[in-house]
């Protein structure tokens, strides 16, 4: 039997699965299949809903199918074009994220630091968990923190309503200079009044913000679905401000589409009528030089 060719994608997906409510694995293989790219997930935890706010939650952990799971593939001498994780339930599960890095050292490397929104870190998230989320950002070549992520990384108090053009600049360095190339933040409210996803490429030694219009509502796993575009979007060809301008546009359509139903915020978006949209491949340049 022969490999299959390189220009076939394959991501593995460290997060877990949460039955109802559209976040975590649930979106994000949709999303990278609809784009032409392969995941493998490798499920952290089976919840029977997100936490965010639907009732008390089912929830059987499985911190220890990780390790196992990683022999298997080594033993298979499979290879991932990207490892890609998310929610992570414990400080042990970051060390086995850690172990899939080192495993798998060629991987484009992409951590959501999952811990927080709207200024406050999950009841989920304690010190301990924040604290070793560092050092797995710190091995990453690409993260993705919401505004509310990227303070806690930086151990800045989430205290500004807007963040001026030279401090968000600032912000994304400082996390670059923690260890990854590229970094984005999502969701931050620009003192010019836009609301935008802003990024830095080290390498390229350029700042870019995205603006997203305002809809007032928030939902549950709208930063895993960007976070998933922005792979499947880096890992088949697009430049990181490309790969930023079609996470934005995606995940503005799906929530408008959701918001124009007045549906549930609980439900997360009705992403199944927005994944069609991923299928083209048009050119994407509502990206501007920050
Ligand atoms: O979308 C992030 C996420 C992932 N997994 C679980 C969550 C959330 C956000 O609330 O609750 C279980």
């Amino acid at each position: 039997m022969s490999a299959e060719p390189s220009c076939f994608r394959r991501v593995a997906a460290i997060h877990d699965i949460s039955g109802f409510g559209r976040c975590s694995l649930t979106v994000i293989i949709p999303t990278l299949s609809a784009m032409g790219v392969q995941v493998c997930p490798v499920p952290t935890a089976v919840l029977s809903t997100h936490t965010g706010g639907l009732g008390e939650v089912v929830m059987r952990d499985l911190t220890d199918y990780i390790l196992p799971t990683l022999s298997h593939y080594k033993a298979l001498d499979l290879s991932f074009d990207a490892i890609y994780t998310g929610f992570l339930g414990s400080e042990t599960q970051i060390g086995h994220c850690l172990e899939f890095f080192q495993a798998f050292p060629g991987s484009l490397k992409v951590v959501d630091p999952v811990m927080g929104d709207h200024g406050k870190a999950y009841r989920t998230c304690g010190q301990g968990i924040q604290d070793r989320m560092a050092e797995l950002v710190s091995a990453a070549d690409i993260i993705t923190p919401n505004l509310t992520e990227a303070c806690i990384l930086l151990k800045l108090k989430y205290d500004f309503s807007s963040v001026t053009h030279s401090h968000a600049k600032s912000m994304l360095a400082r996390l670059s200079e923690m260890g990854p190339s590229k970094v984005i933040i999502t969701g931050v409210q620009l003192a010019t009044g836009e609301m935008a996803n802003i990024g830095y490429d080290r390498e390229a030694g350029a700042y870019w913000y995205v603006p997203c219009d305002y809809v007032p509502v928030s939902y549950p796993g709208t930063g895993d679905i960007y976070a998933s575009v922005l792979v499947g979007s880096l890992l088949t060809g697009d430049s990181l401000s490309m790969a930023m301008g079609r996470a934005t546009s995606f995940v503005e359509i799906a929530i408008k589409t959701t918001f124009s139903y007045g549906t549930d915020p609980h439900y997360g978006v009705m992403l199944e009528s927005a994944l069609p949209w991923l299928t083209h491949k048009e050119i994407v340049k509502n990206f501007n030089i920050l």
